[in-house]
Order: structure tokens, then sequence, then C-alpha cells
């Protein structure tokens, strides 16, 4: 899911592209290539196939102006070694494609919502145009259905998966540089447990965190984003242990089975709009002029993915390490969380315990990237067992970190 505007970012371009400052300087989109080209490769010495046989297709949502864009940085990078037959863009929908017949308020169609001000009046982009907004990541469920390319209407996200004969799908958000694409032990277990859909989450320790929390509405779960808890909810604690009571943290890293994908559109309609309260340009009808507000002056209406959960009849729940799993990249550099800094932090930390797990010495102050062509989770690395590193560098293969080490 690579459709969100990334305002809080302040980066105009898409997130995937941006650079967290590695040593590598390589992009959130590389990183998760190299991990879907590693994780071919360990298949393929798995199940003892021959080298490229095992295909991983990968399907990135954007939305609105960031499509061209993601396109040309892939096609710049030659798709980072990825086979480009196996990367399939697809949009969400783009501003001003609202219906012939005025505004296409049930947003399978558009992929957008029309803007409105705080007491529900729809706001106008331009004297001839209505404000939208993309219609949040639940928008990727209308999207998987939409025709990929105007030449072959008939070719979806959804078609090229049955073509594909893929049974499962990991889906997941592109600002977190420690997603394990297409992680093997989370849909595994997925499979073992039978489920068509599932969500990795995170030990939620602070109240104010900005990650939704799994709950149960009646005899349902779902989650409850941060945006819509009560603080006193957020706050409440388990008597037993003291810790939150709500604190299944969601990190947007969802498991479904393809054919629960091809059965949402039955119940879509019923997915509830969420509102966010937004600073969103438009023009004044009295003067006509366009007015760029300074603080939230309207509403933004989103559909989330995770509100797909209670319409499923098993469904799962599998709690990860943050620090293996997630770092979100939400923020402007300097922000002091969910932001570059951090990012680069917690990737270098992880490739720090590869390493030390796998027997070597990493003295204080050293920083070794290791590539995801190298090693997807730190399997593959018994060659440092004994080492010490005192040098910091970025490592390619084995063999450089032999000479790293040396
Ligand atoms: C999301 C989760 C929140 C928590 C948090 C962790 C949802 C609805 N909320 O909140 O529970 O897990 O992340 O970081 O998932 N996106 C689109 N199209 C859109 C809007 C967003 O593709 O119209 C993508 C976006 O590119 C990103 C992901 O969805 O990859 C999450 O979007 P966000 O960062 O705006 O969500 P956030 O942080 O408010």
């Amino acid at each position: 899911m690579a459709g969100g505007q990334g305002s809080r970012l302040g980066s105009s371009a898409p997130k995937g592209c941006y650079d967290i400052g590695l040593p590598s300087h390589k992009s959130l989109f590389q990183l998760q290539a190299e991990r879907i080209a590693r994780l071919q490769e360990v298949a393929e010495k798995e199940a003892g196939k021959p080298a490229g046989s095992v295909v991983v297709p990968w399907y990135i949502m954007t939305s609105g102006p960031t499509r061209k864009e993601t396109e040309a940085f892939f096609n710049k990078s030659k798709f980072f070694g990825l086979n480009p037959k196996n990367v399939t863009f697809f949009d969400q929908g783009e501003p001003g494609r609202a219906t012939a017949d005025g505004l296409s308020l049930t947003a399978n169609r558009a992929g957008t919502l029309p803007c409105l001000t705080m007491d529900g009046k729809v706001l106008l982009d331009s004297t001839s145009r209505v404000a939208e907004a993309p219609d949040g990541n639940g928008g990727l469920y209308a999207a998987l259905r939409a025709p990929i390319s105007s030449s072959d209407k008939s070719r979806t996200v959804l078609s090229d998966l049955a073509d594909r004969k893929v049974l499962y799908v990991h889906a997941y958000a592109v600002d977190n540089c420690l997603v394990k694409v297409a992680d093997p032990v989370f849909i595994g277990y997925c499979i073992s447990k039978q489920v068509e859909c599932a969500a990795k989450v995170v030990p939620k320790t602070l109240p104010t965190e900005s990650v939704g929390v799994f709950a149960r509405r009646g005899d349902k779960f779902s989650v409850v984003e941060y945006s819509e808890i009560t603080k006193e909810q957020a706050e409440q604690r388990d008597p037993r242990t003291g810790e939150l009571a709500f604190r299944a943290g969601n990190i947007v890293n969802h498991f479904y089975t393809t054919t629960f994908l091809q059965h949402t559109e039955a119940f879509e309609e019923e997915l509830a709009f969420h509102i966010a309260r937004k600073k969103i340009p438009h023009v004044d009808l009295e003067s006509g002029q366009g007015v760029k507000p300074a603080k939230p002056n309207g509403m933004k209406l989103e559909l989330f993915v995770f509100d797909v959960f209670p319409f499923t009849k098993h469904f799962a729940v599998f709690e990860v390490a943050r620090d293996e799993e997630f770092s979100p990249l939400k923020n402007a550099p300097g922000t002091g969380s969910d932001d570059p800094e951090t990012s680069r932090r917690d990737l270098l930390s992880q490739h720090r315990r590869f390493l030390e797990r796998a027997g070597a010495v990493v003295k204080d102050g050293v920083e070794i990237e290791i590539s995801p062509l190298v090693t997807y989770a730190g399997e593959g690395l018994e060659a440092v067992k004994g080492k010490t590193f005192t040098r910091s560098g970025v490592v390619s293969s084995v063999e450089e970190l032999d000479v790293l080490a040396a």
C-alpha cells in the first residue's frame, strides 16, 4: 500500500522512493525489492528448484500523481533486479476521476472521496471542481478489481493473482523499513490456522502511540484506530499485569487468502467512512479565491483497510517483536520518532543483531549494513562466526563480510 500522500513526512516524492539515509542510500522500495529477490532464492533452495523458477509477484498500489513517479523510479532503477513482468502497479484512484454523474460517493469507482466542511457541505477545489482526497487504504479492495491498464480492461490484480494461481497475499504499508515482505513465517502460521485474514501486531506501550489496537466489538474482532479510541480506553490497564488493556498494536501488515479478497465486494458497501479533520485547500464561495487554511477546516473521508476483519469467520493476530519488524516512516527529519533517523537507526541495529546472533563481535560505533540480497532475516551468515568487525561498511555478499572483518 503506497497510495498515502505522505503529508506528515513533508516530501513530495512517493514514500517508497524515500532515502532514509542508510550508508547504501537505498530507498524503501529497493529494500523491499531485494527482500523479495532473496526470499525467492531461499524458497528455491528449500524446494530444490532451479534458480529463477520461484516468483513472488509484487503489486504496488499508488494513488493520484504518485503513480507516474513511482513507475519512473522503478524503470530508472531497472526494477532493482526483479523481473518487471512480476511487478504490477495499480491505482487506488486519482483526484478528478469523480464519475460523470457528479460525485462518486461510493469510493469503488474513483478511489477518491469528496472533502467536506465541518458541517458536511462539499468543498470546491476550483470553481469547477470538487475537492477530493484518496479514499484511504481501505480503497485497496475496490482497486484490486479495477482494470490495471486502460488497454486491457479485463486485467485486474485479482485476475492476475488467479492466473498465477496465487492462494495467499501479504499486504503491507510501504513506509515500514523493517517490513518482512511476504514473510514465510507469518504466511505459514496463517495457512496452518486456516484463516481468511490475519494481522501482525506489536505490543503497544504508550497510550498515545499512533497505532490502531485490536479489540472485540460484540463478538467480532476489529481495529480501533488511534484517531478514534477514547483517552480512557487508550490508558486502560490490565489490573493483573499493569500492561495496557488494548495493547495489540496494528502495524498495517496483513494476510489474506485470495478467495477472501475476491469476496469483499459483497459487503464493501457496509464499510464505514472514517472522518479525518484536516487542513483542506478550497475555493471561498463568496470571493471565488483559493484558500490555504492554517488549521483543520474540513473533513476527509477515509476507508480503513482493517475494516474488513469483522466480516471474516476465521481471523488471526500474530504478535511480532517491534525491533525486528516495525519502524514506520511518518514524520519529517529531526522529529525524533517515526522519522528517517529512527528508521535508519532501527535497520542498522537489526543488522548488528544479525551478525552478533551469527557469532560475530561488532565493536561499538561500527555500522554494518547488510544487503537484503545476502540475508532476509539473519539467515546464511554462518561465515562470520568468531569474526570481529572494527570497520563500518555496506556489504552485498558474504565474501564482502569476510573482507570487512579482516
Ligand atoms: C496506519 C494504520 C494504523 C497503524 C499505523 C502504523 C490504517 C487505517 N491505520 O495509520 O492503525 O497501523 O499505520 O504506522 O491502516 N495508504 C494508501 N492510501 C491511502 C492512505 C494510506 O495506500 O489513501 C497507505 C499508506 O501509503 C501507508 C499505509 O496505507 O503505506 C498507512 O497509511 P498512513 O501512514 O496514512 O496510516 P496511519 O499512519 O495514519
